[in-house]
């Protein structure tokens, strides 16, 4: 298949980063995924005859070939390639990623470990199944540098929070890349924009829908929202979505500089994700800017209620229907969505949510799908929880997930 992408000119594409180029054809090639690194130093855009000089030289190069690139404005025809299709799933991964950056309490990190350290029992208890769990990848965080005052206030520690985008962006590639199915471990849910990236970055031509299982819409910009938290923010990175209709800060160059970065993590030209493309579940603490978004766009939200009164279950067919035309579908899951009564460990609990049986249902059915292709699970903060039951709850979806998606794995499940 071949499409013809536009790489704007206000698209950031790093410099001096390697490239693999892949010829498949006469007329067409693929760069690969490295273009956005970041420890890589920001450029001019080139002039147009280098366009044409590298167009030149990329279609007489031969397969494959490495080379430094310059570029900040390209217009390029790319074939896919075919080992970036939608792999068979082989096995579980896990992601862990433990950033608590992008929350207004600390204490996220606590909760990674702590489920991490349930799988390992359940993993230790289930040894017959070799596909079951497959450990992965560690993120390394920027946690220990968040005592200070925050640098960019309508958009926290989005410095520091771009590179665990990257990080997380890349593990989440790789791991589809191999065949495998991630399930994230996430400390706050702002990494979530990363791992929607390296999704996108893993099938840059499959559509992607997302169902969002949250008692907070997450779609604020650092223009709409009141806290500068980036847990609030990742469908809105995702979805390229500003949102200045509802502008209520005025960011300053460094933080818009950022922010466009961090859109550009996935699909450098375009959204990673439509808005007709993402479903809530649950979702019942918005702001008025976020509210405004959801009605224009039309995103439907199955609240509590609709959940309650049709059943998890039917609740999870109808999330795939809506969601009918897409290839690929990746499932949020923040155990706020789930009631205060029995989510009190996480950053910001909200009643009239979820129980833990509806939530487990939920996510068993949704995770059956064969287009669900990585599942996540965030904002477990013991340090908030009196009786740990935040750990217990999501421990037992967690489980109740494996699983779904294990049954999907060509290894049969031993009993
Ligand atoms: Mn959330």
């Amino acid at each position: 298949m071949v499409i013809t992408t536009q790489v704007a000119s206000s698209c950031p594409v790093e410099t001096e980063d390697t490239c693999q180029l892949y010829n498949a054809d006469e007329s067409s090639f693929i760069t690969a995924a490295k273009l956005h690194d970041p420890e890589a130093v920001w450029i001019q855009p080139v002039e147009l005859e280098k366009v044409q000089v590298f167009t030149e030289f990329i279609a007489t190069h031969p397969y494959p070939a490495t080379f430094k690139t310059a570029i900040t404005a390209y217009n390029f025809t790319k074939t896919v390639r075919p080992d970036l299709e939608q792999p068979e799933v082989k096995a579980i991964a896990l992601i862990e990623v433990d950033s608590e950056l992008g929350a207004g309490i600390r204490g996220q990190s606590q909760g990674t470990a702590a489920l991490k350290q349930a799988v390992v029992d359940k993993t230790n208890r289930m040894p017959a199944n070799p596909a079951l769990l497959n450990w992965a990848t560690r993120v390394p965080t920027e946690n220990l540098i968040a005592e200070s005052e925050p640098q960019y206030q309508h958009a926290k520690h989005i410095d520091q929070l771009y590179r665990v985008l990257v990080r997380t962006r890349n593990a989440v590639a790789a791991t589809l890349q191999n065949g495998l199915f991630p399930v994230v471990l996430a400390g706050d849910h702002s990494t979530a924009a990363g791992t929607i990236a390296g999704i996108k970055q893993a099938f840059p031509d499959h559509r992607l829908g997302v169902i969002w299982i949250d008692a907070h819409a997450d779609i604020h910009s650092p223009y709409t929202t009141p806290s500068g938290n980036m847990h609030g923010m990742p469908l809105a990175i995702a979805t390229s979505t500003d949102h200045l209709e509802q502008q209520i800060n005025t960011p300053d160059a460094a933080t818009i500089d950022l922010w466009k970065r961090c859109q550009a993590l996935g699909l450098a030209y375009s959204a990673d994700v439509s808005l007709n493309d993402l479903v809530y579940v649950a979702v019942r603490e918005t702001e008025a800017a976020e509210d405004y978004l959801m009605a224009t766009h039309q995103i439907l939200n199955f609240t509590t209620e609709t959940v309650r009164h049709l059943g998890a279950e039917k609740a999870a067919q109808l999330c795939l229907e809506k969601l009918a035309d897409v290839d690929l579908i990746y499932v949020s899951f923040d155990v706020d969505s789930m009631d205060a009564s029995v989510c009190m460990g996480t950053g910001t609990p909200a009643s009239g949510g979820l129980f833990v049986d509806e939530a487990r249902q939920l996510n068993q059915a949704l995770a059956q799908d064969p287009r669900v292709c990585c599942w996540e699970i965030c904002e477990i903060n013991p340090l908030l929880d009196t009786l740990n039951t935040v750990v217990e709850n999501s421990h037992s979806i967690f489980e109740g997930v494996i699983d779904a998606i294990a049954t999907r794995l060509p290894i049969v499940h031993a009993a």
